[in-house]
């Protein structure tokens, strides 16, 4: 394969340049971290189940109108997606108490909000991404007004259909985080969805056993991270032998590990 530009690597992921002017590829790592990359591991096989969530959710927040910079997946580990510019926040929103709202307020975990909460982090690993107010946004310049509408407005919208998706396979979704790129047509630009849609990124609980299916297991060294990630996609019905449009090879390299393990089909 010939080399490709590297654009950006993050805590579990790596951009390239993309094969088009205004595309990248996204790579999925297993690298794991957690409380800013203190706690640093690896979860056998997460990038391959993440880039397989991520497409699926993606795929299906474009069917209802939800813009994102998800294009196409190319094999297990990557997919090509929009090249945006980053807004520097990550957006958080929470339907039930847990992590550090639960912390910061003293709030039982598991104790559902009066109603959905959205909150902003300035996106900085230096500083922990720190909790900020819109005031900061605005006054920072970090985003317009107008386009903390749309982000507010989507966010709202992902949540209300991913809240309907995971209780269909009996998950609770607790919280998540979301993050937003601008795309520029001439000089206009427009927000959309960016990043990944993952149990790394999102408390997902069984509904029935409150058992945890997310990052919290790596976090909190629960154990098992690696069955959780795979039965959330087991669910979502999309950990199938299906190689994807190439890299059978890729695909053989994982088949024993994913067929071996006593939560795939
Ligand atoms: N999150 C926030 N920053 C990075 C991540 N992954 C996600 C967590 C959790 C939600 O945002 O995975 O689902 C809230 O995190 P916290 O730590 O603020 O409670
Ligand atoms: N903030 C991320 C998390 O806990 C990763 C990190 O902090 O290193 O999910």
């Amino acid at each position: 394969m010939s080399r490709r530009r590297q654009i950006y690597e993050g805590k579990a992921k790596i951009l390239y340049e993309g094969p088009e002017p205004g595309t990248l590829i996204q790579y999925f790592k297993d690298d794991a971290t957690a409380f800013n990359a203190q706690k640093k591991g690896t979860i056998q096989g997460k990038g391959v189940i993440n880039n397989r969530i991520s497409e699926y959710v993606f795929t299906r927040l474009n069917h209802i109108g939800v813009p994102n910079h998800f294009i196409r997946r190319l094999n297990m580990r990557e997919q090509l997606v929009r090249q945006v510019e980053i807004i520097p926040i990550e957006v958080v929103v929470r339907n039930v108490a847990a992590g550090s709202i639960s912390k910061r307020l003293g709030i039982a975990e598991g104790e559902p909000l009066p109603h959905t909460l959205l909150e902003y982090y300035y996106k900085d690993d230096a500083l922990g991404d720190p909790l900020i107010a819109e005031e900061h946004i605005a006054c920072f310049g970090w985003a317009s007004n107008e386009e903390m509408q749309d982000i507010s407005a989507l966010a709202i919208r992902v949540n209300d259909f991913l809240c309907g998706m995971f209780s269909a396979i009996n998950i609770r979704l607790i919280d998540f985080k979301l993050e937003f790129g601008r795309i520029w047509d001439g000089d206009y630009s427009r927000v959309i969805l960016a990043d990944e849609i993952s149990p790394d990124g999102c408390r997902l609980w069984d509904m029935t056993t409150g058992e945890k299916l997310d990052k919290d297991r790596f976090r909190r060294d629960l154990g098992g991270e690696e069955e959780a990630y795979q039965e959330v996609a087991r669910r979502l019905g999309v950990l199938q032998d299906d190689p994807g449009p190439s890299e059978v090879f890729d695909l053989n390299a994982h088949r024993g590990k994913l067929r071996n393990s006593k939560t795939s089909k």
